[in-house]
């Protein structure tokens, strides 16, 4: 893993770990905002309340066998993944500096949100369900619980997973145990950990980390942007990052085999990648693999006749909605470094 801080645990994968289709669970990214909770699972509630017609509390026995279980593999991107790129655009203090690695996919196993919200009885008045942990951080103004929420449409998707285990195993206490939410194609902020409570509610969620995750204009100061202002994040927009070559590569020269994932986020699926060796003039159109269901990365590769000498290879995705990256760093670039997703690109040597 490649640690960015020990408390609270900020570690992203190793490009190694993000090859495969399904991300071990020991080189899975951790973010966190404050200490892990050590959270009792006997003991332990769900309470579930709001804007519904019956109120329930729920233990982990009750959720297991009240409500049919669902496996959906999903891939979870932090929306602060590549923020050390836009750092090098412009310096945006106080923040970690995550790298290409902020992103990971699992098998998630759990009960559909849904079910449980048709057993409550969401009222036609609430517009929002909000999630709230068992960490308290002093990274928030004030010190509170970690939160965010979903509009309904999303949180009554059945792809919407209160998990409790994770690649055939049980949930690890770094990744949310005994019960985490999996918000699929969404940033990850959205799957809150060491899930606590679930209120349905007509306004989004008014915790820290809601508004905490939203992209602000350039030109505002993070430090005294009001709250609320901004673009609350929400789904992933596509992105793609390129895996091999490794940075910095010395290759020989001849048909060079260039290897990656792309990732569409939300509903939708990854249409194509292209991959460019002379600055974008020219492009190969990769071989994308189809996704098992719309929420997962899809890796690609493509075979490149390289230049000698030094080359950049860049990369670019397009969704199912012919949305496609943008082209430079200083179009996303925004004053607490969310949402990076430029084209990627990667600096290699061939020798002739
Ligand atoms: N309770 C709680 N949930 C949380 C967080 C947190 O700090 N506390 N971090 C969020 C963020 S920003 C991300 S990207 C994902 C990371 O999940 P992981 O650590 O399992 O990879 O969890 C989200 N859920
Ligand atoms: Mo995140």
């Amino acid at each position: 893993m490649i640690v960015h801080e020990v408390e609270p645990y900020n570690a992203e994968s190793p490009p190694e770990a993000l090859v495969g289709q399904i991300t071990p669970l020991d080189t899975f990214y951790g973010r966190n905002h404050a200490p892990i909770p050590q959270v009792d699972a006997e003991s332990w509630r769900l309470q579930v309340d709001g804007l519904v017609d019956r109120p329930l509390e729920l233990s982990m026995d009750e959720l297991r066998h009240r409500y049919p279980e669902r496996s959906v593999v999903a891939t979870m991107q932090c929306a602060g993944n590549r923020r050390a790129e836009l750092m090098e655009v412009c310096d945006i203090p106080g923040q970690v500096p995550w790298g290409p690695g902020a992103i990971s996919t699992a098998r998630w196993i759990g009960v559909s949100l849904a079910d449980v919200l048709a057993e409550v009885g969401v009222r036609p008045e609430a517009a929002h369900i909000s999630f709230t942990g068992a960490d308290v951080s002093d990274q928030a103004e004030p010190p509170q619980p970690f939160g965010g929420s979903i509009p309904i449409p999303k949180a009554t998707s059945s792809e919407v997973l209160l998990a409790w285990a994770m690649n055939g195993e049980a949930l690890p206490a770094a990744h949310g145990a005994p019960l985490r939410v999996v918000v699929p194609g969404w940033i990850g902020a959205r799957s809150v950990k060491w899930l606590s409570r679930i209120t349905a509610q007509a306004e989004p969620s008014d915790n820290y980390f809601q508004t905490e995750y939203s992209i602000l204009p350039p030109e505002a100061d993070p430090h005294t942007a009001k709250r609320g202002e901004g673009i609350t994040l929400g789904p992933v927009a596509i992105h793609c990052a390129i895996l091999e070559p490794g940075k910095d590569a010395r290759l020989p020269s001849g048909p060079t085999e260039v290897a990656g994932f792309a990732f569409a986020g939300d509903d939708r699926t990854v249409e194509r990648v292209d991959v460019s060796a002379d600055h974008g003039n020219t492009w190969t159109h990769a071989h994308l693999e189809p996704p098992e269901n719309p929420w997962t990365w899809q890796h690609w590769h493509a075979t490149l006749t390289l230049p000698s000498g030094e080359t950049e290879l860049i990369a670019r995705a397009w969704d199912s909605t012919a949305a496609v990256q943008p082209e430079s760093l200083a179009t996303v670039w925004n004053p607490r470094g969310y949402a990076n997703n430029a084209a990627a690109h990667l600096h290699v040597t061939c020798r002739s």
